[in-house]
């Protein structure tokens, strides 16, 4: 069968979710925010979800806004002694339920590693094929600063402090039983092979946050083929001091609508470019009546498109049937990247990390 006969016959249908989270405040219990996540694994798994996508640092407020130390910030950390994700106390509800639903999760948490107490901020996927995390990945792009703003009432965003950069890279990975009819070892094939490619079991990736702003992360793993990005975030929708503003974005309003506009730009961008569909999925509403993050919570397809986008600033979930066999026309045309890519000239990208201008006239 031709390639092209591939694209136009074959389907790789998946039921997926994101999660959106309203307003979770510093005074809300850990176990508060569990519980409404499990309100959406349920509701999900009523809708046919196979795989569910939740926010950055998912179950607590977005505590990187506020100055912490010792006990009040080991607080929000997950303390993961021997590694099992699913183990950790306060998680482990929902990985069970996610379990009894054989559906697959995507979530952020904060993790302090038991063997030398490094915080990262961190993501993992929850196979409901396998019953196990099959992948973890650790934010690579903090933004922010280590010191706090001297500005009094400036809202802070102290990830540079409180988080080491992710370790583990940009590793796709596949997702086994997400979709059926899949090629695998056992079929006697290879991978990499011009008739298996796009017919092997889903390929996924994950980014969190900031990192969805980068094309080297996409692009990263495009080079992987991925199918399908998922990504959670808290984005503040009035912070003058991180962002900057200028006359069009010196109101909360407008710095809100561009903050908007960037999010649907990096995501529809990069899932257009990478031939890839992704999910995206915000931690919004205003936390404790005065800091503001956005929603906008999105399913993109693989030509940019969103198909679905969230109406609220609070819990709810997006659902969207997608179809993996697409990707196959943007890899094999105009993202065909073995034909097209001119690798002789992207040194510069990872030799030099910020600007050199020209010399001056
Ligand atoms: N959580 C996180 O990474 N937030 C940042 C804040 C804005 S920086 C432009 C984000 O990229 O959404």
């Amino acid at each position: 069968m031709s390639s092209a006969a591939h694209t136009s016959a074959s389907t790789r249908k998946v039921i997926v979710a994101g999660a959106q989270l309203g307003a979770i405040h510093v005074d809300t219990p850990r176990s508060d925010g569990v519980k409404r996540m499990l309100k959406l694994i349920d509701d999900a798994h009523k809708q046919h979800v196979k795989l569910i996508v939740f926010p950055e640092l998912a179950p607590v407020t977005f505590f990187p806004r506020h100055l912490l130390e010792g006990e009040d910030l080991e607080a929000y950390f997950e303390q993961e002694h021997d590694g099992d994700a699913t183990q950790l106390p306060n998680l482990k509800p929902l990985f069970d339920k996610a379990k009894e639903y054989k559906m697959d999760m995507y979530l952020g948490y904060a993790e302090c590693t038991g063997s030398d107490h490094v915080h990262y901020n961190t993501s993992v996927y929850f196979s409901g094929d396998s019953g196990q995390v099959i992948s973890k990945y650790r934010k690579v792009h903090l933004p922010g600063t280590f010191e706090p703003y001297e500005r009094e009432g400036a809202t802070n965003q102290l990830e540079k402090r409180y988080f080491k950069p992710g370790d583990l890279g940009f590793q796709a990975f596949r997702a086994p039983g997400l979709v059926n009819d899949t090629l695998n070892k056992k079929s006697g094939v290879e991978a990499n092979k011009l008739e298996t490619l796009g017919k092997g079991d889903p390929i996924l990736g994950m980014l969190i946050c900031n990192d969805r702003r980068w094309p080297e992360a996409w692009r990263s793993y495009g080079l992987q083929g991925i199918e399908l990005l998922l990504c959670g975030y808290n984005t503040t929708a009035w912070a003058p001091d991180l962002i900057g503003n200028d006359e069009k974005t010196s109101t909360p309003e407008t710095a809100k609508a561009e903050a908007l506009f960037h999010n649907k730009l990096s995501i529809t961008y990069n899932s257009y470019a990478n031939a890839c569909f992704s999910i995206n999925v915000a931690k919004c509403g205003v936390e404790d009546g005065k800091y503001p993050l956005i929603g906008g919570s999105c399913i993109v397809d693989c030509d940019g498109e969103v198909m679905i986008e969230a109406q609220t600033e609070e819990d709810e979930l997006i659902i969207a049937e997608i179809d993996l066999a697409k990707c196959r026309r943007g890899k094999e045309k105009v993202f065909a990247f073995e034909k097209h890519r001119r690798v002789e000239h992207y040194g510069i990208i990872v030799e030099q990390t910020g600007v050199k201008e020209p010399d001056l006239l």
